[in-house]
């Protein structure tokens, strides 16, 4: 897929999900490089990239570092150059899509026999450790919230319930009700953003979800792979939470609408994050970031 088009698909959410934007867009620069653009000519097509979302830090995380890729080969010969840049490209797409293999098999180890599961969105990390868990053999039961506007929760089940899963969609504001009254001990959920912090941005409600959970005793799990780790944040820098379009949540001319896409959890109301390189309190977020962007932090 071309530069143009990757970012289209991005921005109008036919490709989505922190983890796989991050993914898309650095195939996007290894296209753009295999049809043979220059160094400028890359870091132009990494600013379309850039733009065409705000929150997910997958996607400036993904495209900085295949930037601080063809840097490091930019003075030499281009035809030693090219290749050595693109198997190290193809490395980093391997290694971002083959870090939900290790996040799968811990996060399943977090889930046993007899567990209620609560969810919200869609995270393809979420649903590959649900995944997992199941085909270790662990019978358990998940409550998916729909995940109004965009009712991604509708993917969620779709997948779960395709693998033979017992999932089970939920309204949004049926959350704190089902926590209580179906006794869910776990909510797991994936992240678009981590900050140094510790706290997590991810889809709307989240942060409510969060709340619930703390409320009624269940444990509130972040699956994430490292490349949604803010490396800006150390430097004090927030990302921008997406608004979207009024018309995602109600056709009513005239009315005003607020459409916020993502929110914040504070870092209190999360017990632990599964990553790749293992399960982590939100306190570690620091040091992920120091181990995983050395090469960006200076
Ligand atoms: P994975 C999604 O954002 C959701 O917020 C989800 O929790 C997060 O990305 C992580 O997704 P959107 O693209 O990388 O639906 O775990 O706005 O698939």
């Amino acid at each position: 897929m071309s530069v143009s088009e990757t970012a289209e698909k991005i921005n109008s959410m036919e490709v989505r999900g922190a983890l796989r934007i991050a993914v898309e867009a650095a195939r996007a620069l290894e296209e753009e490089l295999v049809n043979g653009a220059s160094y400028d000519e890359l870091v132009r097509a990494g600013d379309v990239l850039r733009d065409a979302r705000p929150t997910a830090v997958s996607l400036p995380n993904s495209i900085n570092y295949v930037l601080h890729l063809a840097e490091s080969h930019k003075d030499n010969d281009p035809v030693v150059a090219k290749p050595m840049l693109l198997a190290d490209i193809s490395d980093f797409i391997s290694k971002l899509e083959g870090s939900l293999d290790k996040i799968a098999e811990y996060g399943a180890n977090l889930i046993e026999e007899g567990d209620v599961l609560l969810t919200i969105c869609n995270s393809h990390t979420v649903t590959e450790i649900m995944k997992r868990a199941w085909a270790d053999g662990k019978r358990f039961k998940v409550y998916a919230c729909e995940t109004r506007p965009r009712l991604q929760g509708h993917i969620t089940v779709k997948d779960l319930q395709a693998t033979g899963v017992d999932v089970t969609l939920i309204v949004d504001s049926a959350a704190y009700h089902t926590m209580i009254h179906k006794d869910v001990k776990k909510v797991f959920v994936g992240a678009d953003t981590v900050y140094s912090n510790g706290d997590v941005i991810n889809k709307i409600g989240t942060s409510q979800v969060a709340l619930t959970a703390k409320h009624s005793g269940a444990e509130f799990i972040v699956c994430t792979s490292s490349i949604k780790f803010s490396p800006f944040s150390v430097h004090g820098e927030v990302v921008e939470i997406e608004e979207r379009d009024a018309s995602e949540v109600a056709e009513l001319p005239g009315v005003k609408v607020f459409n916020p896409a993502f929110d914040i959890t504070p870092k209190e109301h999360v017990n632990m994050i599964v990553t790749e390189d293992g399960v982590i309190p939100p306190e570690a977020a620091y040091q992920v970031l120091k181990d995983r962007f050395g090469w960006s932090l200076g």
